[in-house]
């Protein structure tokens, strides 16, 4: 009795309170807005997570993501590289269309317009604090940065309140963490120079010292030396700001856990940037040997160990019920990526692409097709999905989750289908590879003739390129081995038109 009537009493009380203040009442609607959080890999191939078929590596953490969420087996990422997937995931755009979005060096301006609406900036409009930790990609700057000042424009400008980056890539100078615009531990009498084109006079560099190296370089990263590691790109100064490589993974979950610690209160969005298995492969000497794949491996068993702690401090934190985490990476596998790192030599049975055909560079199916998972403890249902969704689709579909009505030219909502209850995916995809299209449509992929070599030799992948205009049915065959094209005149038709259409030529 006692019990019933304080329930009615403290039914009233909630009723009094959110009929009487209008900031009753935003509260309320704010509480019931998801944390959002996008855990994005570097080069994690498609068949990289046990999830995805992999038996030569456990991957537990990401599994246990998978099998607790829904899993798409034709999840794709927008382009094979990742400056211009990273574009697209942030601004709902092909990166085709903007001339910029290609493998950026360290110095490079930022490539997306401050007037530009992006997923961080929608977020925003809606209440939410936002940021990032981890690989950027995305340019900074507007040319010729002062690495010593205030860095800017870059994401605190594209829509993130919080900035914890790295500016390029772990092989790409500068070595150095930039917060909130402000390279991390610099001390102002040892100022940072980076140079794309020459080296600073009297530094050591990876092609003339090959005794200072710790890791040899196999093609490319031959410019300055840190930590042992050739790099791409010159760089002289900011001895106390430089980053440990082997510390990196720790680094990156220590300020995401922070991030988090911090806005729990707030609905928040983190884009958590993983920098692995991106070269150079530098595993925490409590990872070396954990996969017996080598280094490629272990930072794979290391970034499943980040992910794990990482939704452990969710649901210590009592958000695991209230977070939509989507995970994936911005593009296919690659084994020699330009370091002597025994990825090639141990990688045993392992297939990083699983049954797909190329990699990393590639407009066959390993380049853009990887591991997409959609995870909401308690709201979405375990399942696996065969509809074709794009990192591209992130932006309208968590739009209109939260009834917002800005939209990125190229993303469609797909929000039922990312919840897990509906099948319905895409219809056509245009994919990209190092500024290369092809379009996929239902279960065709139509790759246009490209002139170039049909193999990268230096990293031993198929680009896709060939004189002859290819089609390929992944219903009947995944691992692109049949050519199509000259017996299917009509399909190939409707796609070539649809292919004009979209790209507008
Ligand atoms: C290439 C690098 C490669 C990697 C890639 C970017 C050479 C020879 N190769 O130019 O090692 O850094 O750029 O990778 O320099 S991505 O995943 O960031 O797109
Ligand atoms: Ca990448």
């Amino acid at each position: 009795m006692i019990k019933i009537q304080s329930i009615i009493f403290i039914g009233l009380i909630s009723v009094f309170f959110s009929c009487s203040s209008k900031q009753g009442e935003e509260k309320i609607a704010e509480s019931s807005k998801p944390n959002i959080v996008i855990i994005y890999m570097d080069d994690l191939g498609y068949g990289d997570m046990g999830a995805y078929g992999a038996t030569e590596i456990k991957t537990p953490n990401m599994d246990a993501l998978a099998t607790g969420g829904m899993k798409f087996t034709n999840g794709y990422a927008s382009s094979a590289t990742c400056t211009p997937s990273r574009y697209a995931i942030l601004t709902g755009t092909y990166p085709w269309r903007n001339k910029d979005a290609k493998i950026l060096p360290g110095t490079a301006p930022l490539i997306i317009d401050t007037a530009q609406m992006t997923l961080p900036k929608l977020l925003q409009e809606q209440g939410y604090y936002t940021g990032i930790v981890g690989k950027w990609h995305l340019g900074l700057g507007r040319g010729n940065v002062d690495w010593n000042k205030h860095i800017s424009p870059g994401p605190n400008e594209v829509g993130f309140d919080y900035s914890y980056i790295l500016a390029a890539t772990q092989d790409r100078v500068p070595t150095v963490y930039i917060q909130d615009g402000k390279v991390d531990g610099l001390d102002p009498n040892d100022p940072i120079l980076v140079d794309y084109s020459k080296n600073f006079e009297g530094e050591p560099t990876g092609k003339e010292n090959p005794e200072l190296l710790t890791m040899k370089w196999h093609h490319g990263h031959n410019n300055s030396i840190v930590n042992g590691i050739p790099r791409i790109g010159f760089m002289k100064g900011g001895e106390s700001a430089k980053w440990s490589d082997v510390d990196m993974a720790d680094h990156f979950l220590e300020k995401a856990q922070a991030y988090v610690k911090e806005h729990k209160e707030d609905p928040f969005f983190l884009y958590y940037a993983l920098q692995q298995p991106h070269v150079p492969r530098t595993p925490n000497p409590r990872f070396v040997g954990s996969s017996g794949l080598g280094p490629r491996g272990d930072v794979i068993v290391e970034a499943d160990w980040m992910i794990g702690e990482f939704i452990k401090t969710l649901e210590n934190e009592g958000l695991l019920e209230n977070t939509l985490i989507i995970f994936s990476s911005d593009n296919g596998p690659v084994l020699n990526d330009g370091y002597y790192d025994n990825a090639v030599e141990m990688n045993g049975n392992h297939t990083p692409a699983g049954p797909l055909r190329g990699g990393k560079y590639s407009l066959f199916e390993a380049g853009t097709r990887v591991p997409f998972i959609t995870y909401w403890k308690g709201k979405i249902q375990p399942g696996v999905s065969d509809a074709m969704v794009s990192q591209i689709d992130l932006m309208n579909s968590i739009g209109a989750m939260l009834n917002s009505d800005q939209k990125g030219e190229d993303s469609e909502n797909l929000l039922e289908t990312f919840l897990g209850k509906s099948n319905q995916g895409r219809e056509e995809l245009v994919l990209e590879a190092t500024g290369r299209l092809a379009l996929r449509k239902g279960d065709y992929v139509m790759i246009p003739p490209h002139k170039g070599a049909a193999k990268i030799s230096t990293v031993n992948i198929e680009i896709g390129n060939d004189p002859e205009i290819q089609l390929y049915d992944l219903k009947s065959d995944i691992g692109q081995q049949n050519n199509i094209a000259k017996d299917n005149p009509e399909v190939l038709n409707e796609m070539i038109q649809d292919y004009e259409r979209i790209i507008g030529t």
